[in-house]
């Protein structure tokens, strides 16, 4: 089936080698099918309409191999990238799969263990930037704790802090134009992870060094899993102009770490998280509800799933997968458009804003401005009184989710 909803590279959405690569191990069982060769996965990305493929360091080049191994997989693997017109726009390291990083790799209480975890990240960082990089994206898999009086989390932090402002020094020292994008996640893995939500990491960051070089990279099923609204979680990223990179997919509230296909679950949470990254409600927000000043544009960063099909599924359930996840995104992006174009949610926007005559006084203290604030009359039953008419609002978005209304 051919229609507008299938994905092309201008769309910009990209997956993770180890996404479409997931042989559907479990930790209850084998794999349900075979390990695939990185380069096969290009090929198939590219026919499905994807723009880009990411990869951790061992993805591609398996760990423990030479260098003369290295260098003959990534020249393979350059060459599958033009052939198929596929670009490579984050890397990141595998710092969680072997042993040596059972407690941790930058926040472990061994120094010999951090020491390679900065060796094998750096490395990582040259092999992205060889592929054509332009974020670097920072997974703490093992950062955590079960028994919590192993180590005081406040030296954990300082670690991480020490050697994510080494690091940068390390890109600025090669001239590297490459940004860092940190990734949160309450646990799994371990059983507590340091820095468990975006808001977490937005805060670490304003502590860094060279902060201007890191932002984060908010998960839609990381943030399900503690509970909170990613939506929320997104937009503040958004506002302090930090979100780098987001990995979409989906997850039901206190599950494990399910990574659903995107939009496979929670689609109210899905298409408010399209309509803000799309930016549809931009102009409607500019001249109503919204605030001046704020940027409440387009994203314009890659538009990447981090999720896996399902165990049951074989090769071609995998593409099924893959194809889902994008027409989802984009029949969610055309719904949004839709939603806000409509002239009643326009009024709504546009009419929300009342008592504009007090703007002024809002922001920008000063003395003046805080004696016209006390001395104001403001009717506060009158306003208590009033409906805000979000039931109806809200069941016209149901509406435009559902195919009905638009
Ligand atoms: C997970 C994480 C990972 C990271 C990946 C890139 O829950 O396993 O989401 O998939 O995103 O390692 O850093
Ligand atoms: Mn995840
Ligand atoms: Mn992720």
């Amino acid at each position: 089936m051919t229609d507008a909803y299938d994905p092309t590279p201008d769309d910009r959405f990209s997956f993770g080698l180890w996404t479409v690569g997931n042989p559907g191990r479990d930790p209850f069982g084998a794999a349900t099918r075979p390990v695939a060769d990185p380069n096969h996965l290009v090929r198939k990305l590219a026919a499905c309409g994807a723009w880009g493929v990411n990869l951790h360091d061992d993805d591609l080049v398996p760990f423990g191999s030479s260098a003369a191994e290295r260098d003959l997989i990534v020249a393979r693997f350059k060459a599958t990238l033009v052939a198929e017109g596929m670009v490579v726009p984050m890397a990141t390291t595998n710092l969680f799969a072997h042993p040596v990083f059972k407690d941790g790799a930058f926040t472990s209480n061994d120094p010999q263990v951090r020491a390679f975890a900065y060796a094998k990240t750096m490395a990582g960082i040259d092999l992205g930037v060889e592929l054509g990089a332009e974020t670097y994206v920072f997974w703490g898999g093992r950062e955590g704790t079960e028994a919590d009086a192993c180590r005081d989390p406040r030296d954990a932090v300082k670690r991480m802090r020490d050697a994510i402002d080494f690091l940068c020094g390390y890109v600025k020292d090669q001239g590297y134009d490459l940004r860092f994008a940190l990734e949160a996640k309450p646990n799994e893995p371990r059983g507590d992870m340091y820095f468990p939500t975006t808001g977490h990491m937005l805060h670490f960051i304003s502590t860094l060094q060279h902060e201007e070089m890191v932002g984060v990279n908010p998960e839609v099923a990381h943030e399900h899993m503690a509970g909170l609204s990613f939506v929320q979680g997104v937009a503040q990223a958004i506002e302090a102009g930090k979100l780098f990179h987001i990995d979409l997919n989906a997850q039901r509230i206190g599950r494990y770490d399910q990574d659903l296909r995107f939009g496979s679950e929670d689609l109210k949470q899905a298409f408010l998280l399209v309509r803000l990254l799309e930016g549809t409600a931009a102009a409607a927000s500019a001249s109503g509800t919204g605030d001046a000043g704020v940027d409440h544009s387009r994203y314009d960063g890659p538009r990447h799933f981090d999720a896996h099909a399902y165990r049951t599924e074989d090769e071609e359930g995998v593409w099924h997968f893959a194809r889902g996840c994008m027409r989802t995104y984009k029949i969610l992006a055309a719904r949004a458009r839709a939603f806000d174009a409509d002239p009643r949610v326009q009024a709504f926007t546009a009419g929300a804003g009342h008592g504009t005559d007090v703007l002024p006084l809002l922001s920008g203290y000063d003395a003046d401005k805080a004696a016209a604030l006390r001395a104001l009359e403001v009717d506060v039953n009158a306003i208590g009184a009033r409906g805000l008419g979000y039931e109806r609002l809200d069941q016209l978005m149901t509406e435009y989710m559902l195919g009905v209304a638009g």
